[in-house]
């Protein structure tokens, strides 16, 4: 939904909406309590000010009549807290634990102090192969293209992050971790390290590139690493 769209940032991702709306309704549900309980909370210092009343009552709370106050709102912020777990858990699932059925692009990301690198598929469509394509601190993609990224570390934890694409991921040194994006608008976006991964972690800022079909073919064909001959 648009109106939880807060930030001026692009949704450029197809799952960012739902994304967003999940931190909507956090704000919503969080902000309709903060803004009930502000008020109730500075009319009671106000009230029960020293010069109002200069001897402190302790009181246990535990009587029905007074611990009401306590058990009834708790159980409203439960149920809210349900609703807010039924959405998040869904969207995880839809983001982050499912991957878009096979075969789809897949494209390398591999974090290091202080740097990315990234390999993509070359003409071929497949990673692996004589014409990879990489490159340091520059994704290219295709718009409206489901893409499969395999996330690894060369050293300490990093995290992979593409705000645009309301997307993030650790990058763990060991694992390849996989995931998925599909980008909807052409144009350049930030990729930023989203762990303090040492004392460059502020100089690695990177970019994804994303490109229609006839330039990212283009981009493709360019960079594209000449067949080798084979010397005899
Ligand atoms: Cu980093």
């Amino acid at each position: 939904m648009d109106i939880f769209n807060f930030t001026r940032l692009p949704a450029l991702s197809s799952f960012a909406d739902n994304i967003d709306n999940v931190i909507g309704w956090v704000t919503v549900l969080v902000g309709f309590w903060f803004i009930l309980s502000e008020p109730v909370f500075f009319y009671f210092i106000f009230k029960y000010r020293k010069q109002n009343s200069p001897k402190a009552a302790y009181i246990t709370g535990e009587e029905p009549e007074l611990h009401k106050w306590i058990s009834r709102p708790h159980a409203a912020v439960l149920v809210f807290d349900v609703f807010i777990v039924v959405i998040g858990v869904k969207v995880w699932n839809d983001v982050k634990l499912s991957l878009p059925p096979e075969p789809l692009p897949h494209v390398r990301v591999v974090a290091q102090q202080w740097a990315w690198s990234f390999v993509h598929p070359g003409p071929d469509g497949q990673l692996d192969t004589a014409d990879d394509i990489k490159t340091v601190d520059d994704l290219h993609i295709q718009a409206n293209q489901k893409y499969v990224w395999e996330l690894e570390s060369r050293d300490v934890l990093h995290s992979f992050s593409i705000p645009a694409m309301r997307m993030k991921q650790d990058a763990v040194p060991g694992r390849v971790i996989k995931g998925w994006f599909d980008a909807n608008a052409a144009g350049v976006y930030e990729i930023q390290c989203a762990e303090i991964c040492g004392i460059g972690h502020g100089l690695m800022p990177a970019k994804v590139h994303v490109e229609d079909a006839a330039a990212h073919t283009a981009w493709m064909q360019t960079n594209a690493p000449a067949p080798r001959i084979a010397a005899n």
